[in-house]
This record gives C-alpha cells, structure tokens and sequence, in this order.
C-alpha cells in the first residue's frame, strides 16, 4: 500500500513511503495506482504514447521483484520500504523493448546509442584528472557546479517518510524538487540509511550499498547515473567523469588543489579555499540522527558547508596516510570476488579488501581500515561521513578510482562469469539479482556487473599488479638478488642451449603447446572492445582501437 493511514502506523510500519521517482508518477494517480508508465514525448513534440508504445519503444507491464533469500542480519518483512525496491511503490512499469531503457523507454541502454538504440556507443573515457589538462579540469568542476544548481528536470524526491505521502487531505504529494547532484547525494544517504521502526528506533543494521558484495555494483551504477545526468544536462554523450588515483598521494591530498577539487582554506584547516567553487557548496542529508529521531527523510534542504581535512586526523594516525600502490596491487591478486558471509567480515574476498575492512592481503581484521574506507577517512571530514559522504565532490573522484579497481580485477581474473557473487543470502539488496535501491527504472546488480567498456566507458588506464618492489629490500638483499640472478642466468643459458639442441625441431610454446601469449578473455568482441591486460586502448573520434602488446 502506498497510502498509510495513523491506524496502520502502530508499532511497525506496513508501507513507509519514499524515494525518488519520475515527476511524471508522483501524483495521487500514480501512487494510489502503483503504476508509473508515463507516455513519451519525442523531442519534436509528438506523443509516442505510454511507455513509447507508438513506437515500438516499450509497454507497461507489470513489475513483481523476487524476494530472494537474504542474511538474517535484517530480520524483518514489509517493514522497510526499501525491500523488494520498487514494489513498495510501483508494480507496473515501463518494459522496454531491445536496447531501449529509462522510466519511459526515452533513453538507451548503458553503453548503446543512436535513434533506435541499436549503435554500440563509444566508451567515454574516464581519465586521471592529474593527466587532465586545465581546460579538461576547468571542464569537469565546471560541470559537477552546474550540475549542483540545475534543479533536476524529471525526478524529484519524496520529502515525507511515512504518513502522508499524499499530504493531510490525501490530495497534495509530499514531494520535492531536488539539484542533479543533490539527487545524487540523497540517493546514496538513502541506500545508507537505517530502517525506521519508529521514533528513535532506528534499525542499523542495514546498507544496501556497503558491506555486501553490492559496494561495486552500487557504486558503479551510482556513478554512471550521475555522468548520463550531466550527459544529458550538458547535453554531450561524450563527457566523462574522471577519477583520484588515491594510492599515490601519501600523505598528501594531491588533488585538494582550487583547479581541481578545493584547496585547504587558507585560514580555516577544516575548510574549503574561497578559490574553489566547491567551497560554495550546501550539504544535504547530513543530520541522520535527526531523521530517525523524528521518522523522517532527509528533504534535501541546505545543512551547512562542506568540510574537510586531509590526514589530518591526530588521534588516529593510520588514517594520515593514503593506501599505497601496492596495496591496490595486493587486492588485485584476490581470485575470489567475495566470500561467505559476503558481509564486512568476509575474508579474501576482493570486495571486502577493496572496500577496506580486511588487510590489502584480504586477511580480515576488525580494527583496520584501508583502500576505499581509508581514502575516506584520510579526507577527515563530510567524505568521511558513510550517509552524508557524496556532498564532497571529491567522492566522485574517489569511488571512480574503486571502480577502475574493479574493472582491472574484472579483466585481470577473467572474470567473464559473475565467479563467487552469491544469487542468495547476501545482506537484503545484495544478492546477484537484487534490484538495487534506490535506482529507477530498475538495476540488478548483475547488469553492471560487466567490464566497464560494456556499459559505456573505460579508464585511460587500469591499475596494475604490483610485484615486490625492490624499495621494500635493502641493498644487500638487492646485491644478494643481482648475484643469485646472475649465477641463474648463466644456468638457465647452459641448460636452454642444452635443450635447443636437442629439440631444434619444436618450436618454443606453452605447456599446452598454443604458445606462451594467452589472451586472458577474447581480445576483441566486435564491439571494438578490448579486454585483455595487455591491451592498451586509443581512442579516435567516434573510434576504438585495440593494441595487443604482445609481450
Ligand atoms: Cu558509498
């Protein structure tokens, strides 16, 4: 039910309502009806009819999402309105047809373009933004604040947690207009929030977008939204987020410059530069303890400047430092994409070890915090703050380097199968075919679980294994390694000219005889993609080339 009633709000609620949601549905229609397929409008003004129908575009249908089996750790049923997302709210929908999508089949599939979607479209190329140049830098902060103050032109966001979505008289929706990228900010603080059980009761144990094997998948899908939105407001299908390589800065914040995300204000160590148009910015969702206290959703009003100060942390020194190259190497190693329980306690499992809550090695460990987690809390500040962290733009920058981490595993384990991502008893939302929330129209986490160039866009550059690096040794064990290198060589030269001589006939080949060079996963699909580690990617006006570097 979407409408609640005083009677149905006793000691747990039947249907807390919420969310974000086409304009177009948030009526009294919509929410009484639960269907939300609005008709589509070309752009020269003609009605394709619901859904695109006219058009061949799509049709509404209905929509029932499976209630997979999740862990015990959320122990209730119809009581938070973020389960079995969007049924709670809508269960018919736009169905699209082929390769198009959106909430009324107005877009394209991820990764797909052209008139009748069937063009595989060019991956946008997410790069370093230290490799950006000041025009390219320009660009995207310039982008990211307009993306601030543009109100969004189809979704809005519902303003009340539960009673009254439809207002004291049942006529007027609770809804209100929000900024692109404040959209992008509540969307994250709602994945993160607690479950509402009641004044001051504030359910915990519940995130449908962190500690779960969905932390990639979410972010992922969170980042791509927000680069079509800009896309789409910029009104460019080529613009690109781009990403903090994080594992280099040491100590220092290295984008934390005015030209990029915000200088350190020169008077105020927790504050941003009046360089920097970021030190304009409002937060929103910030006061969660509020919202539980008081059973409600965060509005999306202004709640104060940004504030950040990179390792500057006194009383935990481990968080002074960022994570380094190595460990993003380490983690890359893990074959395991998660593990049981699939929650932060999971060990060697590439997800637990990229969020951070085990050693770079995947050994759990309570009290560390590393990769991702420690890249936030080095910025000592609103990034650090899991449901309020999206208000630093910096988190754009941060999670694209996450998910540039994932890409590489993806290619660098073959991981050409979605290999240990549970189907079930994952946290609720995590599973491999759970929807998740708050996207809309629908996302499971499988359809992002692909390499990034599938669905739309590649990194400049992937980050790499790392071997042992010759500064963790000391000169002598450097000279004892040269010389044990040398005597090795020597050996292996005899033995080899040994061997050449006896089977000069037989070429030199793999132990299954097809040659040394094995591409990890096929080098190119027919889609211009490239796949392998040793492939570097150039990209040429509409045009993507593969160059296998066999090494
Ligand atoms: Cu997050």
């Amino acid at each position: 039910m979407a409408v609640c009633t005083l009677a149905v709000f006793t000691a747990v609620f039947v249907c807390s309502v919420s969310g974000q949601f086409p304009r177009a549905c948030m009526t009294v229609d919509g929410i009484v009806s639960k269907e939300c397929c609005p008709e589509l409008i070309s752009p020269d003004g003609q009605n394709l009819g619901v859904c695109g129908e006219n058009a061949s575009r799509g049709s509404c249908q209905d929509l029932t999402v499976p209630d997979i089996p999740h862990n015990p750790e959320y122990p209730f049923t119809n009581v938070d309105d973020r389960e079995r997302w969007p049924n709670k709210f809508f269960n018919r929908t736009c169905a699209c047809q082929g390769n198009f999508w959106g909430y009324n089949c107005g877009e394209c599939r991820y990764g797909w373009t052209g008139e009748s979607c069937a063009q595989p479209a060019p991956p946008v190329l997410r790069k370093n933004i230290q490799n950006c140049t000041a025009e390219e830098r320009r660009r995207f902060v310039d982008a990211l604040d307009q993306a601030k103050r543009s109100v969004h032109p189809d979704y809005i966001i519902c303003k009340e947690h539960w009673l009254g979505l439809l207002g004291p008289n049942g006529t007027e929706p609770q809804v209100t207009n929000v900024t692109i990228y404040d959209l992008f900010v509540w969307m994250h603080y709602y994945a993160v929030r607690d479950t509402l059980l009641g004044p001051n009761q504030p359910w915990r144990e519940i995130d449908f977008a962190h500690e779960g094997p969905a932390y990639n998948t979410w972010h992922r899908m969170h980042l791509l939204w927000l680069e079509r939105e800009i896309q789409k407001m910029l009104g460019d299908e080529s613009f690109a987020l781009h990403y903090w390589d994080w594992s280099v800065g040491g100590t220092e914040c290295d984008v934390c410059t005015d030209d990029m995300m915000g200088a350190r204000h020169p008077l105020n160590p927790t504050a941003l530069s009046p360089g920097s148009p970021f030190s304009r910015w409002q937060s929103v969702c910030m006061s969660l303890d509020d919202y539980n206290r008081l059973v409600t959703l965060c509005n999306g009003t202004d709640e104060g400047p940004i504030f950040r100060n990179p390792g500057g942390n006194v009383d935990r020194p481990d968080f002074r430092t960022l994570p380094s190259r190595r460990d993003v190497g380490r983690c890359l190693d893990l074959p395991l994409y998660d593990n049981p329980n699939w929650t932060e306690t999971a060990e060697r499992s590439f997800r637990n070890t990229l969020e951070g809550f085990d050693h770079p090695d995947g050994e759990y460990d309570p009290s560390i915090r590393s990769l991702h987690n420690l890249a936030h809390l080095f910025l000592n500040g609103t990034a650090s703050i899991t449901h309020a962290s999206a208000n630093d733009p910096i988190f754009v920058l941060l999670h694209s380097y996450s998910d540039a981490i994932f890409d590489a595993w993806l290619v660098l384990q073959n991981a050409s199968s979605l290999v240990s991502y549970p189907e079930e008893g994952a946290p609720i939302g995590h599973n491999l075919n759970s929807t998740m929330v708050p996207f809309f129209p629908v996302v499971t986490n499988a359809d992002v679980f692909q390499f990034s160039q599938d669905i739309g866009y590649a990194f400049d550059a992937l980050p790499e294994r790392v071997p042992e690096g010759p500064s963790q040794l000391t000169s002598l064990e450097i000279f004892g390694m040269g010389a044990g290198a040398f005597i090795g060589c020597v050996v292996c030269v005899l033995v080899a000219f040994g061997i050449a001589r006896k089977l000069s006939a037989k070429r030199w080949g793999g132990p299954d005889g097809k040659g040394v060079y094995q591409p990890l996963l096929k080098e190119e699909d027919g889609r211009g993609r490239c796949y392998t580690a040793d492939t570097t990617v150039t990209f040429m006006d509409n045009d993507v080339r593969c160059n296998v570097d066999r090494r």
